[in-house]
């Protein structure tokens, strides 16, 4: 029998300085902690590092700027100190956990893992701004999600003028510039691609979930919210890619809930 204590460090819990996940108010809409598919992605890197938090939650993004100049969510205050961005906060999370989100990873299977984060941050999120602000089918409930605490003028100016905006945004970015077809059947070829890609059993690289499958899920799990049903069935019919999903909603729920 090992009769030993466990040696301060491999207790992240005694160890690591307090937690503060800044973000957007949660939507209270069970299995999603965000609309926000970054805030989504940082809770289940914490989940899956098993490190507890507490949240600071505010209605936009830029009202956050005390603690990030860019106005962007989310950031993790570690202790006393901000870090912006989810990239550079799941770097952090990994050393702050002692490598839970990149464990049994040879360096290959590390740039990997990198690898398929850069995908789910650029591409895949294209796909998840294109579902929420200019896919028509999705706007009005995204409009009531976003803006519906607003009084009607506000709600109707402002989410007219920033979905022109974003619409503008996602032209620039090259994904909605040939519209809504072009749009959704490079989404159909991505998903595709990641249905084959999709492990029968485990995580994405391998035994254990990590920086890829947390990255991945809180593009596609954001896709498949009750805020586009047609992004949630066409992911709903890649059944390897589906499977995978909800095995790391499983393995990357908050470290209370365990
Ligand atoms: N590269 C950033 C992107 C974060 C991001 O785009 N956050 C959105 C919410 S999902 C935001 O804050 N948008 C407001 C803005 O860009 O001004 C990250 O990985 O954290």
């Amino acid at each position: 029998m090992n009769t030993a204590s466990p040696s301060p460090a491999a207790d992240p819990a005694r160890t690591t300085p307090p937690l503060t996940l800044c973000e957007l108010t949660d939507p209270g809409t069970p299995g999603w902690e965000s609309h926000s598919p970054f805030c989504l992605k940082v809770h289940r890197a914490l989940g899956v590092a098993a490190l507890r938090y507490t949240r600071r939650h505010a209605e936009r993004p830029d009202q956050h700027r005390g603690v990030n100049a860019t106005g962007q969510v989310p950031v993790l205050l570690v202790g006393d100190e901000a870090v912006a961005d989810s990239t550079a906060i799941l770097h952090r999370i990994n050393a702050l956990s002692g490598d839970a989100l990149l464990r049994g990873l040879d360096a290959k299977g590390r740039a990997a893992a990198w690898c398929w984060e850069e995908l789910a941050d650029t591409s895949l999120n294209g796909f998840v701004v294109a579902s929420r602000w200019a896919d028509s089918r999705n706007w009005e409930a995204v409009r009531q999600a976003y803006f519906g605490s607003a009084p009607a003028p506000v709600r109707a100016v402002l989410g007219a003028v920033l979905r022109r905006r974003v619409i503008a945004g996602l032209v620039a970015r090259d994904v909605w510039r040939r519209g809504p077809e072009a749009c959704w059947s490079r989404f159909e070829r991505l998903v595709d691609a990641l249905e084959a890609q999709a492990p029968t059993q485990g995580f994405w690289l391998g035994e254990h979930p990590g920086v890829a499958d947390v990255s991945l899920f809180g593009q596609l799990h954001a896709l498949r919210s009750p805020l586009s049903p047609w992004q949630r069935e066409t992911l709903a019919a890649r059944p390897r890619l589906w499977a995978w999903l909800d095995r790391v909603a499983l393995a990357s729920r908050p470290a209370e809930d365990r």
